[in-house]
């Protein structure tokens, strides 16, 4: 079983429910993963019902890693009640709930609807960060390592349609060398109080942030979709592959519906390819979409069951220095962002979202990238409705000590002790995780498998090209790319050819030449005409930007200030301008966002071009100029 170190299984399972447990996790081996890894987001239809579980839980933490308690076998204990979807860190005034290390217990009483007795029924956790366990009742029945993409239990056989029962999930936040991210747990000398450490830039927010659902499937039924699209002169292709569980008999069709409701076309099997005449492209800035309807008919001609799609026709391909969507040339605007928001941490927060593309849409925006993991589904669907492209990234971040500037030089992260073979299979899961859920976004243009790794040093390479290979092998259709990092330089960087697009994270004027923009300004072309010479492909920079403090101003254009952001900005576009394979500028960060706090960060990192309350600093203004009256799309 894979666990996170540290933490022994037996210490806190009682050792009736250790033995199936095994099974429940979504082990790094995809042999034993018999069902599709992601299965679809649930939907409400005529056949399909959806429960919504969102609402104040109560909670719980574990007394410590040797906790014996076993809270899921009994009610937790009257007092805290916390939000989901939300992280528990900044919700109580309390500081030992904040700075917890290990499982907390999340409890509520759930019924299951009377009329599912058909049926089969789920609950589904959208995330659980870190790692989740899903109790009914005294039963463990799913377990996932992962914090950002969805698990699931099928709860049919331990609980009867309009019974009553008690659903805890457990949710650990501990990080290890071995998990995706990567961390590290020290223990207090004198206090034995134990730190989560970690090497990336953003606070380990923990728990539910995201929906849980309860939710009930037909016994027959569709369990994935794929869909590819393609154009061919005026009309769409879509090929498809439909998988369903428990499929006994009968047939399953396909329609396409578009925007009017009106039926575009059909197809039967369970794969093919649909064709859409004079079909409406998914456009960036102008999406359209279809829904792709796959239904289970039997043989008495009686639909058994349905699932509805939306997908954009659209297609994406690297050609030259140029990255094409619909075969026309695209320039990402925009931005790496954070699912950060005071009070919630990383919880969803439809406010949030719809005003945050909004706030996109007014910069001119017209990209952004899932820095740095996988955002809540709603997101990804909320972008292919607002035509908003997307790098969608894993959470592999942190994958690099001499980041932290104790390596002295050498290579140190591909270690044994480190990042090793293990760490490496958690990644191959969570690239398999990701594009399991994400593969049918039209707004998702590209995968970005890690941020900046060590990818200048020894073992990077060996680490590397297992998993460029696989996610070409599970999505042949999109460019791979990763972010990377200023110290692994065009002539230094390892695995850079393993990839299709130069994502490059620079901070020339602010790590380096700090306020010296004109010093700046020369290396970062040196350095942007280094790999244009090298690869001859498309350059996309997918990080620059400047800690600024909000209302903090200097006539001298002082780092920290809002000038300083400003020319700061003013003067990367200058050398963007200058090169003629730059396919792309999102600046670092949306917005400010919080942090592990440090000798380096006062209440988080401020290089956000609106606050962390989405007010602008005075760069968004400079950006929206330069963006509203861009040609984006040559
Ligand atoms: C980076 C990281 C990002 C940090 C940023 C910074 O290179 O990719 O996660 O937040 O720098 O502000 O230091």
């Amino acid at each position: 079983m894979k666990l996170l170190a540290g933490l022994s299984l037996l210490s806190i399972v009682p050792p009736s429910l250790c033995v199936p447990t095994a099974s429940l996790y979504q082990v790094n081996d995809p042999t034993k993963v018999e069902q599709p890894l992601i299965k679809l987001k649930p939907q409400q239809n005529p056949l399909r019902e959806l429960v919504s579980l969102d609402g104040l839980w109560k909670f719980a933490l574990a007394s410590g890693p040797n906790d014996t308690a076993q809270p899921w076998t009994a009610p937790l204990p009257k007092g805290l009640e916390c939000p989901v979807p939300a992280s528990y860190n900044d919700i109580f005034v309390d500081r030992k709930i904040h700075d917890h290390v290990g499982w907390v217990y999340y409890q509520r009483d759930v019924f299951v609807p009377k009329g599912w007795s058909k049926e089969r029924y789920l609950v589904r956790a959208e995330s659980a960060t870190h790692e989740g366990r899903i109790y009914v009742n005294d039963h463990l029945l799913a377990g996932h390592v992962g914090g950002y993409t969805p698990f699931e239990a099928d709860i049919t056989d331990f609980v009867a349609a309009g019974e009553k029962f008690r659903l805890t999930i457990g949710v650990n936040n501990e990080l290890t060398h071995e998990t995706i991210p990567p961390g590290e747990i020290s223990v207090g000398e004198f206090t034995g109080k134990r730190t989560q450490t970690y090497h990336h830039d953003f606070y380990n927010y923990a728990g539910l942030a995201r929906s849980i659902w309860l939710y009930s499937l037909p016994r027959q039924h569709i369990q994935d979709i794929t869909v590819v699209t393609d154009v061919d002169g005026r009309n769409g292709l879509i090929n498809y592959d439909v998988k369903v569980a428990n499929h006994t008999n009968g047939q399953i069709k396909i329609s396409v519906i578009d925007e009017d409701g009106k039926t575009v076309a059909n197809a039967s099997g369970a794969h093919g390819t649909v064709k859409i005449d004079s079909v409406k492209l998914w456009q960036p800035g102008a999406a359209y979409l279809y829904q792709f309807q796959a239904n289970i008919v039997d043989t008495h001609g009686k639909v058994v069951d349905t699932y509805s799609l939306a997908t954009g026709v659209r297609t994406v391909k690297v050609s030259g220095t140029k990255f094409l969507i619909n075969d026309k040339p695209f320039y990402f605007t925009g931005f790496g962002k954070h699912e950060d928001t005071s009070v919630r941490g990383k919880g969803h927060d439809q406010a949030y979202m719809v005003h945050d593309f909004q706030l996109l849409n007014w910069i001119g925006a017209n990209s952004f990238r899932t820095s740095h993991y996988p955002y809540a589904e709603e997101v990804m669907d909320f972008a292919d409705r607002q035509g908003i492209v997307v790098i969608d990234e894993t959470p592999a971040v942190g994958l690099n000590i001499a980041l932290l500037g104790l390596s002295g030089g050498e290579s140190q992260t591909f270690t044994p002790e480190g990042i090793n073979n293990n760490t490496q299979a958690a990644h191959k899961q969570a690239i398999r995780e990701l594009i399991s859920r994400d593969k049918n976004h039209p707004s998702v243009v590209m995968w970005s498998i890690a941020n900046e790794p060590a990818s200048q040093e020894d073992g990077a390479r060996e680490y590397f090209e297992p998993l460029a290979k696989l996610s070409r092998k599970l999505d042949p259709t999109r460019p791979i790319t990763f972010a990377n990092v200023g110290m692994a330089t065009f002539e230094k960087d390892r695995i850079s050819d393993l990839f299709d697009v130069s994502c490059l994270n620079r901070y020339f004027g602010w790590y380096s030449e700090t306020g010296d923009l004109a010093e700046a300004e020369v290396a970062l072309e040196k350095e942007l005409r280094g790999w244009e010479e090298k690869f001859n492909r498309p350059i996309i920079m997918t990080e620059y930007g400047a800690d600024t403090i909000a209302g903090f101003h200097s006539v001298l254009g002082l780092p920290w200030s809002e000038e300083f952001q400003t020319q700061m900005l003013d003067m990367y576009h200058r050398v963007f301008d200058r090169i003629g394979s730059m396919a792309g500028e999102q600046v670092w960060n949306f917005a400010d966002f919080q942090t592990t706090i440090g000798t380096m960060r006062v209440d988080g990192n401020k290089k956000g071009v609106f606050t962390r309350d989405r007010k602008p600093k005075a760069a968004a203004h400079g950006l929206r100029a330069r963006w509203t009256n861009m040609d984006t799309r040559d």
